[in-house]
């Protein structure tokens, strides 16, 4: 494979650019080597700026849950486009959205849009705070909600990735308003809701982690964060950026029979433009402006294209692409889990529907503990032989990959060929 468009890229970004990117996980620095610089993507398949192509297993990191450019949502976001791209002025098509989001998800009786999941997320701790007159927050260890201040203590995701359990710039006052439990301890939440939990405002949770890896919640965990966040008078944010509408058409609220307070959603309701979300019970969203006194803004929130896109999403979202999505993901991780097998490499690979991850350990991971555990080295050199095979995976032991509509059984048999070979390689 050529690399040199991408090498040549990657060096003249590097000086205009920090790091050579625009978010740093897309650096590769926890995998080495260089990042291609991606010249289109077709359906399941990425084209780099040398020709390689590869099939794409990052996805954009969660949106395109349809592969890419599929023709309906390049036909809306077209459409949308030749009307004007932006008005700052209300337009049917953000209503049109907000009621289709509501139509998946019961717990949402009224919703706000912004540009980003980090917003959504921000906005949604405001918002929880502003409601309850409380300044501390809850988060779990390893959850990634987004690069607010209030939200980088402990995060996963590229802070996890970098080693950086705290980041530089966030005032020591305002981090330690956030409190930082395990993932998925149930006795650690009961016992810190009841020591503490009178000056908690909220306690924000990914429902299945994609940003430690994929880790799902054991039984019964997120409806005790539930009962005993209520029970202290506390707000409870399921940070739905990654699972909505993903794991199923109500997202991780309709497979585990929650109802949240709030919700955070982005990715796949922007279809690949820039879309957040927060919304839940219409008592609390009511507290926000213009109608209450709680301020969230945005230039660009409800943007003409990106609500094309979502609705146009939305409408691909249906039943039967998400049982696709389940057979498709299925087929293949079972055969990469055989591969490894095969290779007598211990490997843990965790799965909800269309995200996944594979670990390099000899330990069930179950929370960030066990997650920092994973060889990252070994996932290091599985990446690069992968990628050298084809198959372009997200540049972090601490990540999901994610499939798509797209992915057919030709991609599925064309990655589990490489994994047979990659794995092989790194015994
Ligand atoms: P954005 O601000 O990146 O749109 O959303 C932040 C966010 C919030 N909540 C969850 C559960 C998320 O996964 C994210 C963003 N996800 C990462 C991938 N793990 C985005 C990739 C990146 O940072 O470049």
């Amino acid at each position: 494979m050529n690399h040199e468009k991408s090498r040549a890229f990657f060096a003249r970004a590097q000086r205009i650019l920090p790091g050579g990117v625009n978010s740093p996980v897309r650096a590769f620095r926890s995998v080495g080597g260089e990042p291609p610089f991606i010249a289109r993507g077709e359906g399941a398949w990425l084209v780099d700026a040398d020709g390689n192509r590869s099939i794409d297993y990052v996805m954009s990191w969660g949106p395109l849950l349809f592969g890419h450019a599929p023709p309906a949502i390049v036909r809306a976001i077209t459409e949308a486009a030749a009307n004007g791209t932006s008005f700052g002025a209300p337009t049917e098509r953000e209503v049109l959205l907000a009621e289709a989001v509501a139509a998946r998800v019961p717990s949402i009786e009224k919703i706000r849009f912004t540009s980003s999941g980090t917003e959504a997320c921000m906005a949604a701790i405001r918002l929880a705070r502003g409601a309850t007159g409380r300044d501390d927050i809850v988060k779990f260890d390893g959850c990634y909600h987004g690069h607010a201040d209030s939200l980088l203590v402990k995060a996963g995701s590229g802070v996890a990735t970098l080693g950086l359990p705290d980041s530089p710039g966030v005032p020591s006052d305002l981090a330690c308003h956030t409190f930082t439990l395990p993932f998925n301890d149930e006795f650690a939440v009961r016992k810190f809701f009841t020591e503490r939990g009178g000056t908690i405002a909220c306690a924000i949770v990914e429902p299945v982690v994609g940003n430690m890896g994929v880790i799902l919640p054991r039984s019964g965990f997120l409806q005790a964060l539930l009962d005993a966040a209520h029970a202290a008078g506390a707000i409870v944010i399921l940070d739905e950026v990654m699972t909505g509408f993903r794991l199923a058409p109500g997202g991780a609220q309709e497979i585990f029979g929650l109802r949240a307070d709030l919700t955070t959603f982005g990715k796949v309701i922007g279809g690949g433009l820039p879309v957040g979300a927060y919304g839940g019970r219409a008592d609390l969203m009511k507290r926000i402006a213009p109608e209450g006194p709680v301020y969230q803004a945005g230039t660009l929130s409800g943007n003409p294209l990106a609500m094309a896109a979502g609705l146009a999403s939305l409408e691909l979202a249906t039943p039967d692409a998400h049982a696709q999505l389940e057979r498709t993901t299925s087929n293949l991780c079972d055969g990469i889990l055989e591969a490894a097998r095969a290779a007598e490499i211990p490997v843990r690979l965790n799965r909800a529907g269309s995200m996944w991850t594979l670990f390099f350990t000899t330990d069930d991971v179950v929370d960030a503990e066990t997650a920092r555990k994973a060889d990252t080295r070994r996932f290091a050199r599985f990446h690069a032989a992968m990628l050298a095979r084809g198959v372009y995976l997200p540049p972090s032991q601490f990540e999901a990959a994610f499939v798509s509509t797209a992915h057919g059984d030709r991609e599925v048999e064309l990655t589990i060929a490489a994994a047979r070979e990659a794995l092989r390689d790194i015994r």
